[in-house]
């Protein structure tokens, strides 16, 4: 069963100018599994071709790293998402309908999900995040600007399971999964998710999603390859959260961010190479590192819309919109 902690965060409870009573509160972390998180974790840099699952890079220096990167010139994913928004915002808002709970999945700082509160009204705002230290201050920024809105933070790593059923209301949903964090799914995974989704979506609803799409290789490897060394600094770092779960004693430095795109896989790669040979304890073992060994640290998959929308009907979902930039660089799509 879910174990509940309840961490009351600023508002709590309080009344609305209209005389609507809004409860805000923090939820989580659900399922406390860091016992089997971290054996996982473990195994992972153990095993002969070593990899780090990408939700640990998002420790406080990462979700910062991760918003830097977000402002990056080489990094038009963001921006072209916001721009896509920005110039259809009437047109997806009246497809996706007003008044409903906004389910924010990996919402981090909520900058994306609060550029639709206007205009979707949203009666509840629910930001699930694995990163507590991101939602805590942006739900308690965004309680204060908008009083009418009733805002839930849950703690929960959903990269195996969507438990967030028992903090949905019987209304209408609409869940928000921007940013391309799809693309951390292998295709498979991702159409678990999706699944489990449009699930949840069963009592009317949908899911208003961003995906990257495929482009130039040269282009997808600097944008995960800046020229300030953002990206490398956010992949390095890594190690320094995996030292703090473990006690581990990864030398970050001697470590070189490498990534590219897998054109076969239609991913870009992230690996951490080994610069000189090395040995690192981790949980009381040894792992020897070659120079130039690699430990895998994500995956970022792209999809041109074909092939996403193919992926959303297998996963259930029957009507599709899709919106792009001009120059095709990202899409957004309304799923029903
Ligand atoms: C948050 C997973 C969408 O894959 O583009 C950014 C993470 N990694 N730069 C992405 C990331 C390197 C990002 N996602």
């Amino acid at each position: 069963m879910a174990q509940y902690a309840t961490i009351p965060f600023r508002g709590g409870e309080r009344v609305t100018p209209s005389g609507y009573r809004l409860i805000n509160r923090m939820i989580g972390p659900l399922r406390p599994q860091a016992r089997l998180d971290s054996a996982a974790l473990i195994d992972g840099l153990l095993a002969p071709s070593a990899a780090i699952p990408p939700k640990y890079f998002y420790d406080a220096l990462g979700c910062a790293l991760f918003d830097a990167i977000c402002e990056l010139p080489e990094y038009y994913l963001t921006r072209t998402e916001r721009g896509i928004y920005a110039a259809h915002r009437e047109t997806i808002a009246a497809v996706v309908g007003q008044d409903r709970q906004f389910i924010d999945l990996g919402a981090g700082n909520c900058a994306k999900g609060e550029s639709w509160i206007a205009a979707l009204q949203p009666r509840r705002f629910i930001a699930v995040d694995i990163a507590a230290a991101a939602i805590e201050p942006a739900l308690a920024r965004l309680a204060h600007s908008h009083p009418e809105v009733e805002f839930t933070g849950v703690v929960t790593d959903f990269s195996r399971t969507l438990d967030i059923g028992a903090e949905l209301d019987h209304g209408a949903a609409t869940f928000f999964y921007p940013g391309s964090s799809i693309g951390n799914f292998a295709p498979d995974d991702a159409l678990g998710l999706l699944s489990q989704i449009r699930d949840l979506c069963f009592r009317r609803g949908g899911l208003l999603i961003g995906v990257d799409v495929p482009k130039d290789g040269a282009r997808l490897a600097a944008a995960y390859d800046d020229a300030l060394g953002v990206t490398a600094a956010f992949n390095r770092n890594v190690l320094n959260h995996v030292n703090a779960l473990l006690g581990s004693d990864f030398d970050p430095a001697a470590f070189a961010h490498v990534a590219f795109y897998n054109v076969a896989a239609s991913r870009v790669e992230m690996h951490l190479e080994a610069s000189r040979a090395q040995r690192v304890a981790i949980a009381g073992r040894e792992r020897v590192f070659a120079a130039g060994e690699r430990i895998h640290t994500e995956n970022s998959y792209k999809y041109a819309p074909p092939e996403f929308a193919a992926l959303l009907r297998r996963a259930g979902f029957a009507d599709i919109a899709v919106w792009q930039d001009e120059a095709g660089d990202f899409a957004v799509y309304y799923a029903e």
